[in-house]
């Protein structure tokens, strides 16, 4: 296992050489204390710098050859932004295989201290979130005004992209190769501060195992903020593009999905039904159960693999949501009759198979609410 650690910086020239011994400093602890020393051990240091006129990348290219094949500098020519700087050094990092990847700030607001512990995490999981935001973390240093921006800021990537991550907008994060190329690195669209956020949403809707560890956050000491009103009004009109190049599922495109299924499990039935009963010369009623319990699995599997599919991304197909999934169907066709008997008895309409599509579609929309609701809702980080 090879840890890459990647430092975007743009004139953080008071802090850079400090930074990087802190970092080696930590990575020397991580070994003994937690098992991690081949992954520690071998971990490498990069820093994207764009061409910061404080001379950031003189210090660093000093520094290089204190620390041999571990630390690297890749200079650009100019500030392109946080998010093609992280870009730049994943795909640096994958092209030479380093298979775990770790973002953080050059100010100290990230405590290089923290990174054992989320070596730890990253061996059964995907993604590790140094979060403000989950019991025990904090941000310690800001105004009452910065801290409710950020949190408002936060709540509102959460309520726009309907995600339960508590950090979506922190940069301390640590993902695993195979995380990265879920994450399709090369359709990510923000190039300034909108990527943390993306990067997490596109990861939590491709199924990741995400755990979100507390960090206390502290403000910078030295140097200056890059953040700008136009930077945060940029990020979020962002949210918006993003929930629609990743695309959720509306609920509207989720029913269309369940009635087409739904259809193809009638015409799995019907054909079963003819070979059964009127080739073989079955009896109807076995043949008819028979003929459900197969299309009712065909249908759960469809649901789980294409309607209900940002749902269950996590999750397996699994025995118990076979049978809950039947068990909706099994519902949705009594509500089906019953409808059916009442339309008939009540307004008796001239054909019966009028009646029959009022059951069905009654029966069609139970199971659908008992679907999503129930058998193939979305978990949350939690309950993973
Ligand atoms: N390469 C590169 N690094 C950047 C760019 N913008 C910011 N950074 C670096 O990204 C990290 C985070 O930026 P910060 O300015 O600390 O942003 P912040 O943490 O939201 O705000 P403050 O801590 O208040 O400054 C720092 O290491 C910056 O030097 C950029 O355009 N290019
Ligand atoms: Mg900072």
């Amino acid at each position: 296992m090879k840890l890459l650690i990647a430092i975007p910086t743009y004139n953080e020239a008071e802090n850079i050489e400090r930074f990087i011994k802190a970092v080696f400093d930590s990575l020397q602890t991580a070994g003994p204390v937690d098992g991690n020393v081949n992954r520690a051990g071998e971990a490498a240091v990069i820093v994207i710098d764009d061409n910061s006129p404080d001379g950031t990348a003189d210090i660093v290219e000093k520094l290089v050859p204190q620390y041999p094949g571990r630390l690297h500098l890749l200079k650009r020519p100019g500030k392109l932004g946080l998010g093609t700087a992280y870009l730049a050094a994943f795909d640096w990092g994958l092209s030479l295989g380093y298979d775990v990847f770790l973002e953080m700030d050059a100010d100290f607001s990230h405590n290089p201290s923290y990174i054992p512990a989320m070596l730890k995490e990253i061996e059964t999981h995907d993604v590790v979130i140094g979060s403000r935001n989950v019991s025990g973390g904090c941000v310690e240093g800001w105004s009452a005004l910065r801290t409710f921006i950020s949190k408002g800021g936060s709540l509102y990537a959460r309520l726009v992209l309907g995600c339960d991550i508590k950090d979506l907008t922190g940069g301390f994060n640590m993902w695993t190769k195979a995380a990265l190329e879920r994450i399709n690195l090369s359709g990510i669209i923000s190039k300034g501060y909108s990527f943390q956020v993306e990067m997490k949403f596109r990861a939590y809707s491709a199924g990741c195992r995400i755990k979100e560890i507390p960090i206390i956050f502290v403000d910078r000491k030295m140097g200056k903020s890059k953040m700008s009103k136009k930077i945060f009004v940029e990020a979020l009109l962002n949210m918006w593009k993003i929930k629609k190049i990743i695309g959720a599922d509306s609920g509207i495109d989720q029913f269309i999905k369940f009635v087409v299924t739904g259809a193809l499990g009638t015409v799995t039935n019907l054909l079963i039904f003819f070979l059964c009963a009127d080739i073989f010369n079955l009896h109807e009623i076995p043949v008819s159960i028979f003929c459900f319990l197969i299309a009712a699995s065909q249908n759960y599997v469809i649901n789980h693999r294409w309607s209900f599919r940002q749902n269950t991304a996590r999750e397996a197909l699994s025995f118990k949501k076979w049978l809950e999934f039947t068990g909706a169907s099994l519902l949705g066709l009594t509500v089906n009759i019953v409808v059916m008997k009442a339309v008939l008895s009540n307004f008796a309409p001239s054909f019966k198979v009028i009646a029959q599509a009022c059951g069905i579609a009654a029966g069609m929309v139970i199971n659908f609410i008992l679907s999503k609701l129930f058998v193939f809702r979305k978990k949350s980080i939690k309950e993973h």
